[in-house]
């Protein structure tokens, strides 16, 4: 199978888990946030916490290697400079079930559990993963978007779970427009090799192109990173970076979280990861046969 546009957003393996894969997968430790962090992500759209991950790095340092050094053996793999830049900003999902180590971090890394308890969700199902590295030299800017308009998936209860592999200065770490998910504007997504907006025949979005000149400082969250930090953010959230160089490299592995209201939805226009043929129907919840609840528990917390 290949599917393609000209941004890259193609694959010559199925994203699909095989349902033995699925079989197979524990359900996520357990762990607790506390009330006030909770309070903070839900109030800010985003929260750091430092050290969450750092027994995974190494092994997800080496899932990630293999994504890179074989990306046509994994779905979707995607490179974003432009001819004539430099560096290499990669990326690539829905990769999870291919590779051990990603495998390993969604069912036996706290994650899911910590996921529904960010979301106020009485579980947390597996969308999928999400993998990044910017090489020294690159100078392309992650463009400032929120990842929900990307998705075939609408609601209110979703969490990324940001995990950085590498030590990364403030400068060239993902920044976030603190409170920018409890708006109702959904925005174009955005191809990341040059910043243009998806083509979307939906009169509701909007450009953020000519708004981030707007943005209040004070709302503008920075964080420098540490191996093993974690940034957990909601899929409406505005993220992005500047284009200052890399100057060593930047690497982060992220899954995406679904709880309880969130549901299918048909977007206008392409979406990403391009997910075809879900036998789902508008506003039903995304089937477990391709996204698994990893964690469930008795109530909302
Ligand atoms: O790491 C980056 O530059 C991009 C991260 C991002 O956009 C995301 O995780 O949604």
């Amino acid at each position: 199978m290949k599917t393609s546009d000209a941004k890259g957003n193609y694959t010559t393996v199925d994203w699909r888990p095989s349902p033995d894969v699925i079989a197979q997968l524990g359900s996520s430790p357990e762990a607790q946030a506390t009330v006030d962090q909770v309070d903070l992500y839900q109030r800010e759209g985003v929260i750091l916490i430092r050290g969450l991950f750092s027994d995974w790095v190494d092994r997800l340092r080496a899932g990630l290697q293999r994504n890179m050094d074989q990306s046509d053996d994994y779905a979707f793999p995607c490179d974003s400079v432009a001819p004539g830049g430099g560096g290499r900003f990669f990326d690539s999902y829905c990769n999870w079930h291919r590779i051990p180590e990603y495998a390993a971090f969604v069912s036996e890394s706290p994650a899911a559990c910590l996921a529904a308890q960010f979301m106020r969700s009485s579980r947390a199902q597996l969308f999928h993963e999400h993998v990044f590295c910017k090489e020294p030299g690159t100078q392309t800017a992650t463009p400032w978007h929120h990842d929900l308009p990307y998705y075939c998936v609408d609601g209110r209860q979703n969490v990324s779970v940001y995990v950085s592999l590498d030590a990364t200065p403030a400068e060239t770490a993902v920044r976030f427009l603190a409170g920018s998910h409890r708006s109702s504007q959904l925005y174009f997504p955005r191809h990341f090799v040059d910043g243009s907006d998806y083509v979307q025949d939906d009169k509701t979005m909007a450009s953020v192109t000519q708004l981030e000149a707007s943005f209040r400082e004070e709302d503008i969250r920075r964080f420098a990173l540490e191996p093993g930090d974690a940034l957990l953010f909601d899929f409406r959230t505005l993220h992005g970076t500047t284009d200052a160089p890399i100057k060593a490299r930047r690497r982060a592995f992220s899954t995406r979280w679904l709880g309880d209201d969130m549901v299918y939805c048909e977007r206008a226009g392409e979406t990403s990861p391009p997910l075809e043929d879900l036998g789902v129907t508008p506003g039903a919840p995304m089937p477990e046969s391709m996204f698994p609840t990893l964690w469930q528990g008795t109530a909302a917390s």
